[in-house]
């Protein structure tokens, strides 16, 4: 079997601290350790004068190659780029985005950087599988030094209707980029459209097969490449197991003791102005003060620990969460009741695995998302004897398999505050039917398939390899 190589922002060397890794790290380890690997990317460091050359390891079948930025590399890349433009755009948020050129310019320096390093560890029949929105410029790197490796991307955020990408400077060449890979992966239909209908009206290529909507060949650039939809899923079996025996543990049972009977509403999301977490307390804010027999007898949590704290936008989102903190539990609050507990740090995965199980309520509304990960972690936490009511919005890439859940549209905080309501007064047998409808696609679509199902479709991807010109067209 040919040698795996992944490459991904943010690499864990063996001898760091496992037990915050999350679904997809271990997924992705496992399938190194299986075909043998290299796992090459982003130590996570920042180093004045960093070696040229990737810091390596080795653990078990898997080699580890590691590369440190630069500080001027970290701000333009990572912080600038990656997360100051790329990431919104992809979120549909054109008004956070302050486009700088020196910014583009250190993005696409640093791919080009890191294909320099990734070039001489490569060996001819190697599987290379390039992760997420900080590397899509490095296959086209890779192919300009020759590389004719099988190359595949996963994008993990959304893929923008081309009318919003457009408004990149540089959004031709990023999708050219693109097609320097044999395989683009998507998370949902509505992205393999988005980029399907760019390389027909934008970029002057063309279908060249479908399979269906989720599934497609195109051909653009002189190159042909395959372009699909892999929804990503997490370990269910693990994750539901995990929360019936956290059920009783110390944790829950303090949680539970703490509660004295109100049902708990739970949210859990990094803060993220993509989550719609303002949204989201807004709509409790408007459940208590719009049917009064709610108060007293539900609490809200969310679980928000603190992400990318150097962004001014993401210090801006804290403020604004701890007003509305502030603002509703001033308003509500009795000597005992505190309608929201609003908790700016992380927890184990197995804390978080009984508190889901405890909650009445998944509430996951974000305003735009890749996957969310968290909705499916609920879902499968919950007790089949009783389970609770996930509240999904309509602009989680998990609303297209979630059926049995009450899909919201997250700015209309109105809406949320009604399916909020129905949630908490639902039957139970209606609850029961819409969770066992979600659990059959969670017990299909696990993030064990999802890999196995990509990189089945990489390796069917046998045509000769395509080598760019000197342009790199
Ligand atoms: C990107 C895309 C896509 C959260 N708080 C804690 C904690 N978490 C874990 C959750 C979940 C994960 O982090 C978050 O995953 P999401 O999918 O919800 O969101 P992003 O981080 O934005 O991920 C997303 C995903 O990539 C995968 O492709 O679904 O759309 O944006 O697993 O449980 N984990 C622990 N403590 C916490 O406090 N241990």
């Amino acid at each position: 079997m040919a040698r795996l190589v992944i490459v991904s922002n943010r690499v864990a060397m063996p001898r760091e601290r496992a037990s915050r890794a999350g679904g997809l790290a271990v997924a992705l380890k496992e399938s190194l350790q299986q075909q043998g690997g290299l796992w090459f990317g982003w130590s996570g460091e920042v180093a004045d004068t960093p070696d040229p050359a990737p810091r390596r390891a080795r653990q078990g079948r898997i080699d580890y190659a590691v590369l440190d930025l630069t500080p001027e590399e970290h701000k333009g890349f990572y912080l600038d780029f990656a997360n100051g433009i790329l990431w919104p755009l992809c979120h549909y948020r054109l008004g956070l985005i302050e486009f700088r050129r020196s910014a583009w310019e250190s993005y696409l320096a640093v791919n080009a950087r890191f294909a320099e390093q990734l070039v001489p560890q490569l060996r001819p029949d190697d599987i290379i599988w390039i992760h997420d929105y900080h590397f899509i410029p490095l296959a086209a790197e890779l192919r300009r030094r020759g590389v004719q490796n099988r190359i595949g991307f996963f994008m993990h955020i959304p893929f923008p209707a081309p009318e919003v990408l457009a408004a990149l400077p540089g959004h031709d060449r990023l999708v050219r980029d693109l097609c320097a890979y044999d395989l683009v992966g998507f998370q949902t239909r509505g992205d393999v459209r988005a980029l399907t209908e760019y390389i027909l009206h934008e970029a002057e290529g063309t279908v060249i097969g479908n399979t269906s909507t989720e599934d497609v060949r195109v051909s653009a650039f002189g190159r042909d490449l395959r372009v699909g939809a892999f929804p990503i899923g997490i370990d269910t079996a693990d994750f539901a197991q995990l929360a019936a025996h956290e059920a009783g543990s110390d944790e829950t049972q303090r949680l539970s003791e703490s509660l004295v009977g109100r049902s708990l509403v739970i949210g859990v999301d990094r803060l993220d102005y993509s989550k719609g977490i303002p949204q989201r307390f807004e709509a409790f804010h408007q459940l208590l003060g719009s049917r009064p027999e709610h108060r007293g007898k539900v609490t809200f949590m969310q679980i928000a620990p603190i992400s990318r704290g150097e962004v001014a936008q993401y210090r801006k989102l804290r403020s604004e969460l701890d007003g509305l903190t502030g603002r509703i539990n001033g308003k509500f609050a009795e000597f005992d009741w505190m309608p929201v507990r609003y908790l700016n740090k992380a927890f184990a995965r197995n804390s978080l695995a009984g508190f889901y199980r405890h909650a009445k309520v998944g509430l996951v509304t974000p305003l735009r998302d890749g996957m969310n990960l968290v909705a499916k972690e609920y879902v499968a936490s919950q007790n089949p004897a009783d389970p609770g009511v996930l509240v999904l919005s309509r602009f989680a890439g998990a609303a297209r398999e979630m059926k049995g859940a009450l899909i919201v549209n997250p700015y209309d905080t109105e809406h949320i505050a009604d399916a909020l309501h129905r949630a908490l007064i639902m039957p139970l047998e209606e609850r029961r039917q819409r969770w066992e409808a979600m659990m059959a696609v969670l017990r299909v679509n696990t993030i064990a398939h999802w890999r196995e199902t990509y990189l089945a479709a990489l390796q069917a991807e046998g045509h000769p390899p395509q080598v760019l010109d000197a342009a790199g067209r």
